[in-house]
């Protein structure tokens, strides 16, 4: 934040929620290095960590068919090594292998979409936590992009550095889009923790293809961190992740979020129950993409559309005392 401008309103009410939640030293952090680590204390209270675990073990065994080995990684050992190739072509990833042969997955099993999986999901993104370092990074009007995971067993490579805001360079001083990851195992080296260049997220611009290789980065980091942390990233911090030398899994969740513009990675809009949307909060909806007004699939719904945008809009607002200073009034003079 730009402390020589004076502050709007919405910038001193996400100040003293930083404040009242304990999180100034993290925020502090994020500044400095583009990623902090917030311990379960603080971010996992009352044992969401291991509901979402436990939430996330049930969607891959739903989806697989397969109960995921937690304990020693069977299931997931040298996860996606025959159709690798492909698949990480797919998720636009980038491999460095660490014995110059293999080619399994550097993320293991990706399980897409968990937001509509159950409550432990809406409760994972509505956590005060999470929301806090989104607003101060993206602003009240953020939407969630995505809401994944990867369950990792030992493999043999590792994710390249990259950023997460997919856009031509340079990229601006604010962040576009943050990660929330749980970590919801822990986290070392050889548990194949996530790999952080600090300050990088100050270069404006995505690592360029000689700079991706992981190994090849002497200020490359790993985390340690306990299950039941939270780790929050800028957009455009460079990250990667170590391959899986120990036994078991590395569960993760990673909650995407996207300033209000953004393209995001999942289109919510016309797809969420009017029945989620109701039993989460005045936030939610804006979260949950319900106040966009582009992405217009059927002209024919957009009145209907519109009128639910606002509503959202204006009960979200009040819920925060009207700090919100655009919007859809501002939008209505389009129309
Ligand atoms: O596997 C990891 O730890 C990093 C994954 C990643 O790049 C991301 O969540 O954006
Ligand atoms: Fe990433």
């Amino acid at each position: 934040m730009d402390s020589s401008k004076a502050k709007s309103s919405a910038e001193l009410r996400i100040i003293k929620e930083i404040q009242d939640l304990g999180l100034s030293d993290y925020v502090a952090e994020l500044d400095e290095k583009g990623f902090t680590v917030i311990p379960p204390d603080i971010a996992c209270p009352n044992g969401l960590d291991k509901r979402l675990l436990e939430g996330i073990l049930k969607v891959s065994e739903e989806r697989s068919g397969i109960k995921p080995d937690l304990k020693n990684g069977s299931t997931h050992q040298n996860f996606g090594v025959t159709e690798l190739a492909e698949k990480n072509k797919d998720l636009g990833l980038g491999v460095e292998s660490t014995d110059g042969i293999s080619n399994d997955s550097p993320i293991g099993e990706f399980l897409p979409s968990l937001i509509f999986e159950g409550q432990v999901f809406e409760d994972a993104l509505m956590n005060p936590v999470l929301l806090a370092m989104s607003t101060y990074l993206l602003g009240y009007q953020c939407v969630m992009s995505s809401m994944t995971a990867f369950v990792k067993g030992p493999n043999k490579v590792n994710l390249d550095l990259h950023c997460d805001t997919l856009l031509p360079n340079p990229l601006p001083d604010h962040a576009l889009v943050c990660n929330c990851t749980y970590a919801l195992t822990d986290y070392n080296k050889e548990n194949g923790s996530i790999a952080f260049v600090p300050g990088s997220h100050k270069k404006n611009r995505a690592p360029n293809k000689s700079e991706t290789t992981l190994s090849k980065d002497s200020n490359a980091i790993h985390v340690d961190a306990k299950a039941g942390s939270l780790i929050i990233f800028h957009g455009a911090c460079w990250h990667g992740a170590y391959n899986r030398t120990a036994k078991g899994l590395r569960v993760t969740m990673p909650v995407l979020m996207a300033r209000t513009y953004m393209r995001t990675e999942e289109n919510l809009c016309e797809i969420v129950p009017d029945e989620m949307l109701k039993r989460n909060g005045p936030r939610f909806p804006i979260l949950m993409q319900q106040g966009h007004f582009y992405s217009v699939t059927d002209y024919r719904k957009q009145p209907e559309r519109k009128e639910k945008m606002y509503k959202f809009y204006e009960s979200y607002n009040k819920s925060i005392d009207g700090v919100l200073d655009s919007g859809p009034d501002l939008i209505d003079s389009y129309s």
